[in-house]
């Protein structure tokens, strides 16, 4: 049985059709979300957290990649000593500004050298460690995520990435609402981080 849209509907209907005629004469994101993404060598750095400039060709092979932006950050090689997989000083901090209030993927490109340099520490101020990493890919810049989603608010929210053992590159970082995975180096978003 036929019956009239309510208003409600007819303003979804009309804004539908709005969107979909500004989408015939753009390219659009494969999904809808917020996504935010901003260079590893952007933020604050504590040692043996550190920053370097310049341009770093990775070891895949027959297509080598190169790190995005400016550089990168690196805890050197044995910066730990002979401690393992810990919680060990040194961090890097980001003021992320978030578009919108949500649950979000947090990814990472980075580059391990090996077994014993394959992981990051990854939390939100004030709250637990969660592991990035332990995979077994190496020598290649790769996007690795939390397996957990981060509660992010809108507005500045801080990520923390932590020294949980050396040798490791981060390159870029990025959060998401989207179940897309990012590829590649990205252009770092505008504003992406709060001064
Ligand atoms: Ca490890
Ligand atoms: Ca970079």
């Amino acid at each position: 049985m036929r019956r009239l849209l309510t208003m409600a509907e007819a303003l979804v209907l009309t804004a539908a059709v709005a969107a979909s005629l500004t989408w015939g004469t753009r390219t659009v994101s494969a999904q809808a979300g917020s996504t935010v993404t901003w260079e590893a060598e952007s933020g604050t750095c504590e040692s043996p957290v550190i920053k370097k400039t310049g341009s770093r060709a990775d070891k895949k092979p027959g297509k080598p990649s190169k790190n995005s932006g400016t550089g990168w950050i690196e805890i050197p090689d044995k910066a730990n000593g002979e401690k393992k997989e810990g919680d060990h000083p040194g961090k890097a901090i980001y003021k992320v500004n978030v578009p919108a209030a949500g649950q979000y993927t947090f990814w990472a490109r980075t580059m391990w050298p090996n077994g014993c340099g394959n992981s990051f520490w990854i939390r939100l101020a004030e709250r637990p460690n969660q592991l990035l990493g332990e995979d077994g890919t190496y020598d290649v810049y790769k996007w690795r995520k939390v397996p957990n989603k981060l509660t992010l608010t809108k507005g500045v929210n801080t990520i923390i990435v932590a020294n949980r053992e050396d040798g490791v590159i981060m390159d870029e970082c990025q959060i998401t609402t989207t179940s897309v995975e990012p590829q590649g180096p990205i252009a770092a978003s505008a504003g992406a981080l709060a001064n």
